[in-house]
């Protein structure tokens, strides 16, 4: 397979604008904040916190995912960033517990990009709900996206600070807070140590990121800055970092203690027991189908799982119900850590089967035939099936 960087993230990274404090400054008011003009095209599935996904058809048209097509999960309001005054802080098991404007972190590291895909744990929880009724967001296909992210490397600010040799994860909090039922606390999570280690000259461990697509965040992604974590699930690059923390355990923050875990009870004894999610598994999705006199191609993406050096060996189509399969055609475009493009043209021969989709990764991961159902819904990647009837339209 070839691995190629695309012509097209070289260029978004070559235009990476200078960060200035004038480009954005957010307020928080935020049931009635009008949706960013940027991000009208989404299905907004909530509103209040903004939650919304794209249209599958323009979802597939870029295999870098324009800033208005790509997803916003967030858990409350965005938080007021007052862009001159916004600083970062790297504490706990430190030599030299540090704070950074973002100018000043900007000036002080190397920059860096990185081309990857972000992918919501909670992808396609509506197939779960069809399964059975459960509380969270009821996404679509279209919470992930591919971006070109940039900024100064988490392990560069982790050097600067002097990290405890017997330090083992690092922790993120956001400056926004989340109201749950009595309770109100920061979105936050924490990566292990060695998945910032994990990292070469053209690929950062985790990035602290100013810029998307060559711009300043936009608001809904975390302006002014948030970590992206190549290869993990969405939850782990978290959102108006402000506060880094050193340590010798996970954080405690709610969103890696207590939720995004795979629990079937849901009992504090499973919930304690269980190891968060981190990596996001294999997955894809049939976008889009243009149908000429009964031949249907159709267009979709597949995400290798999430870990360094894998990527999509096969995609494979079956026109009537998983009986037969065919092979798919891969896109050109590649990355390490990116989703892959694919489109294969069928010949459909009863409108009332479902077409499938299924991909397997370079480390022999494969969609399931059905979804195993888990309490909170999260990485459901079964077979991709559709209506054969949708797509003879
Ligand atoms: N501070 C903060 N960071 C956050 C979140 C949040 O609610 N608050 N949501 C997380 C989740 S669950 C996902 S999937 C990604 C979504 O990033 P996006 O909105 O830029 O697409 O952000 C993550 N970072
Ligand atoms: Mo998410």
């Amino acid at each position: 397979m070839s691995r190629s960087v695309s012509a097209l993230a070289g260029t978004a990274a070559a235009s990476f604008l200078p960060w200035s404090v004038a480009s954005r400054t957010v307020a928080a008011a935020w049931d009635e904040a009008p949706v960013d003009p940027a991000k009208a095209d989404l299905i907004y599935r909530t509103r209040a916190p903004r939650n919304g996904e794209p249209r599958l058809k323009e979802l597939v048209k870029d295999w870098i995912t324009p800033t208005p097509q790509f997803y916003i999960r967030s858990h409350g309001a965005n938080p007021t960033v007052v862009a001159d005054q916004f600083k970062v802080s790297i504490a706990g098991m430190v030599d030299k517990p540090m704070t950074f404007s973002i100018p000043e972190l900007l000036e002080r590291f190397p920059k860096s990009s990185v081309t990857c895909t972000v992918s919501c744990a909670g992808i396609r929880r509506y197939e779960f709900i069809k399964i059975k009724q459960m509380k969270g967001v009821p996404w679509q296909e279209g919470p992930i996206g591919n971006a070109v992210w940039s900024g100064v490397r988490l392990s560069d600010v982790l050097t600067a600070a002097g990290v405890s040799s017997d330090a083992k994860h690092v922790w993120f909090e956001g400056a926004d807070t989340v109201v749950d039922g009595n309770a109100a606390f920061p979105f936050g999570g924490s990566v292990p140590m060695s998945k910032t280690r994990e990292e070469d000259e053209k690929l950062p461990g985790v990035l602290l990121a100013t810029h998307m697509n060559g711009q300043p965040l936009l608001a809904d992604h975390g302006f002014p800055l948030r970590t992206i974590v190549p290869g993990y699930i969405g939850a782990r690059s978290v959102k108006w970092l402000q506060k880094i923390v050193v340590s010798d355990k996970p954080s405690p923050n709610h969103f890696i203690a207590d939720v995004y875990k795979m629990v079937y009870s849901g009992t504090p004894v499973e919930i304690d027991e269980t190891a968060p999610i981190y990596r996001y598994p294999v997955n894809a999705a049939l976008c889009s189908a243009d149908n000429k006199d009964g031949k249907v191609t159709v267009k979709g993406y597949a995400l290798p799982t999430g870990q360094k050096g894998c990527s999509i060996s096969k995609v494979e189509v079956s026109p009537d119900g998983g009986k037969s399969w065919v092979n798919a055609a891969m896109g050109e475009q590649t990355g390490e850590f990116c989703w892959q493009f694919w489109s294969a043209t069928l010949t459909i021969m009863n409108p009332e089967t479902e077409v499938c989709v299924r991909a397997t990764d370079s480390l022999g991961n494969t969609m399931p035939e059905s979804g195993p159902w888990n309490l909170k819904g999260y990485l459901y990647n079964a077979w991709h099936r559709v209506p054969a009837k949708q797509l003879l339209n």
